[in-house]
């Protein structure tokens, strides 16, 4: 039978990408236009590690790509699932209107497979009232599935492969059913679980993450008072059997770690200090870096904001993706910036997103004092010797020459 990737972006397109190229059939579905059209024609919209070989395997495979729902029994969700800033909690619509979509179109007995991240709770409360408006009876004329993706950006189809997956189902026959259909490519283990515990495992993965990269920033911030180096005391503390702090950094960007804490933390208000407290730990890296900043300038008796230049928009290495990407939240602090013009570059991001922002990495370099190293792409590791003549804050400890300054 015939998967329906619902959603071809970072998650569904990959996904539906490593179906084709294990033999399934798979029909990838996207209501934007301009997207299919671009597929359609070879051409990919993101960059990501081994995207284009695996794209061009499945397309010889056959996978085809529409704007349009298809009638089959196995679908798969990955839509978008934005969360509304004001109040931190998640916006369903777009699963929302996938699943009524589906319900339009699909068999009697089709499986509906959630990949987006939901938060807990969110299947309850959104997604089976819909199935019941609808007049469909689940566990008869559908069922319903939580397979939370867990792939990391800059390593997606490595993981895809090799990673664990969690299936959450109301059925475990459905479950195990749903287990050898993600096989077909994944070859690590696959749970089997309640879709609670499936919704609720994915929102604890990603805020323990961020839970442990907030230690390493406040770690980094108690170093800085006294002059001591975390990044050598965090790597001696790793070395105990059962110590693994992360690094510290610019902030957390992206739009899973920033986020899925929210909502435990919306949730859960009165039981989540920890949990909140790490959120804010790292919400205030950008200031810290501003802070650095003006060390820097004080302490070379530099005052022309613009003779500083950013590197890195990207949320992260080697990702074009600048969703909650620490520099953006660094220039939103930074008054000076719209005024005074502090400088911006990222290989990665070839659009203009922000003010001042270059697109030759060489011209960028001529016209700024002081690198602020925010993205550790690849491009700057070898480029180093190019920089050596800035005064540089490096935020993710890739310099290991002196007179560098670090977080
Ligand atoms: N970061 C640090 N220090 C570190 C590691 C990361 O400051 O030691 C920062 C990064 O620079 C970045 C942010 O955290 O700004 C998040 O990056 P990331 O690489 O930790 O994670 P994501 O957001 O790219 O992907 C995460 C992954 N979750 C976990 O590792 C638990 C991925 O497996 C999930 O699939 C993904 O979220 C998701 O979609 O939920």
């Amino acid at each position: 039978s015939k998967i329906n990737v619902i959603g071809l972006g970072y998650i569904g397109l990959p996904t539906a990408l490593m179906f084709a190229k294990s033999g399934v059939e798979v029909v990838g579905t996207d209501l934007n236009e301009k997207l299919i059209d671009s597929l359609a024609k070879g051409k990919l919209t993101f960059e990501e590690e081994g995207l284009e070989e695996l794209f061009n395997d499945a397309i010889e495979k056959g996978i085809k790509f529409t704007t349009e729902y298809q009638k089959t029994d196995t679908y798969i969700i990955a839509v978008p699932t934005p969360y509304i800033n004001s109040s931190k909690k998640l916006d369903p619509k777009y699963v929302i209107s996938a699943v009524n979509t589906v319900l339009d179109v699909c068999e009697k007995g089709a499986v509906l497979i959630i990949e987006s991240t939901i938060s807990p709770g969110s299947i309850d409360k959104y997604v089976r009232p819909e199935i019941a408006k609808r007049g469909f009876e689940l566990g008869k004329d559908v069922h319903l599935v939580h397979a939370p993706e867990r792939i990391i950006p800059g390593n997606m189809i490595y993981e895809l492969e090799y990673n664990s997956r969690t299936v959450g189902a109301d059925d475990l026959i459905i479950g195990e059913k749903v287990k050898e259909i993600y096989s077909s490519f994944c070859k690590s283990e696959i749970v089997v679980t309640d879709i609670r515990s499936a919704e609720m495992s994915k929102v604890v993965e990603n805020t323990y993450r961020d839970v442990n990269i907030a230690f390493a920033n406040e770690l980094a911030k108690i170093c800085r008072t006294d002059k001591m180096d975390v990044y050598e005391i965090i790597r001696i503390a790793n070395k105990h059997p059962r110590v693994n702090i992360l690094q510290p950094g610019p902030g957390v960007g992206g739009h899973c770690i920033s986020v899925d804490p929210w909502f435990l933390v919306g949730d859960y208000p009165d039981l989540t200090n920890l949990i909140l407290t790490a959120r804010k730990i790292n919400d205030s890296m950008p200031t810290h870096v501003l802070g650095r900043i003006r060390d820097i300038m004080r302490e070379h008796k530099i005052t022309d904001i613009s003779k500083i230049g950013i590197y890195g928009l990207a949320y992260k290495e080697n990702v074009d993706d600048t969703r909650e990407s620490p520099t953006l939240q660094l220039l939103e602090r930074m008054d000076e910036h719209l005024a005074f013009g502090v400088k911006v570059y990222d290989p990665f991001i070839k659009e203009r997103i922000v003010d001042h922002q270059f697109m030759n990495f060489e011209d960028f370099l001529n016209e700024i004092k002081i690198l602020v190293i925010i993205t550790a792409h690849d491009h700057i590791k070898n480029n180093l010797d190019l920089v050596k003549d800035k005064f540089i804050l490096d935020t993710k400890n890739i310099c290991d020459f002196d007179g560098v300054y670090k977080l």
